[in-house]
């Protein structure tokens, strides 16, 4: 109901803001399911994603075009193709899977390390909190090099000069915690 009612605002043009963002990270670390849940709130199985997906949502009020991109190591190789025109990135993390955080943490440092992306929203998101085996917010930040010194801030703070990046703890299929997210990343769009 909500989407439609944006959905029709922005068909007048009434919504000011677009953005084209990514969903990045390892293969299993939710971001398909995210794309869906937003998309029709609807949980489906797990295949992985082969080839990069496109769609138009709502989210927050904002237009979002999303590219949902593989995440297994061929398909990274196609995640610098998206990079150059992204308003944002949301980067997704499995929280309840440590051994995978020392690859999530080089593939998140290499994007901060881009110079094309110095100056784009990154919001990490830490998924799967709801699993036992998930880790707390403190423990995946510093596993992922993300100290609460080094992150943004949840709370806007638009005089700041340095890039927005910051980490939200959810569960997608809970549907918890990621709008949070969302609603953050939404403030850097122009
Ligand atoms: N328990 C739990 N499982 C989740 C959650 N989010 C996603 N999953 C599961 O994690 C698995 C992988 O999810 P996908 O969305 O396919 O992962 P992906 O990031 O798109 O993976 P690739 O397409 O291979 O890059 C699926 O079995 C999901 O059901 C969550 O919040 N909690
Ligand atoms: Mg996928």
């Amino acid at each position: 109901m909500f989407s439609w009612f944006w959905s029709v605002l922005g068909k007048l043009g009434l919504l000011s803001k677009k953005g084209k963002i990514v969903f990045l990270g390892l293969d299993n670390a939710g971001k398909t399911t995210l794309l869906n849940v937003l998309k029709d709130d609807r949980l489906t199985m797990h295949i992985p994603t082969l080839h990069p997906h496109s769609e138009d949502l709502v989210i927050e009020g904002i237009q979002f075009q999303t590219f949902d991109l593989g995440g297994h190591e061929t398909a990274r190789r196609i995640w610098k193709d998206y990079l150059a025109t992204v308003n944002g990135i949301i980067f997704i993390i499995d929280a309840a899977d440590p051994s995978r955080f020392p690859e999530a943490y080089e593939e998140l440092a290499a994007l901060l390390a881009s110079e094309e992306l110095a100056k784009t929203p990154i919001c990490v998101l830490g998924n799967k909190i709801d699993k036992d085996t998930a880790v707390s917010e403190h423990e995946l930040r510093r596993a992922i090099g993300l100290t609460e010194n080094l992150t943004y801030g949840k709370k806007y703070q638009p005089s700041s000069t340095t890039r927005p990046l910051e980490l939200f703890m959810c569960s997608v299929s809970k549907r918890m915690g990621y709008i949070e997210g969302f609603r953050w990343l939404a403030k850097f769009i122009p």
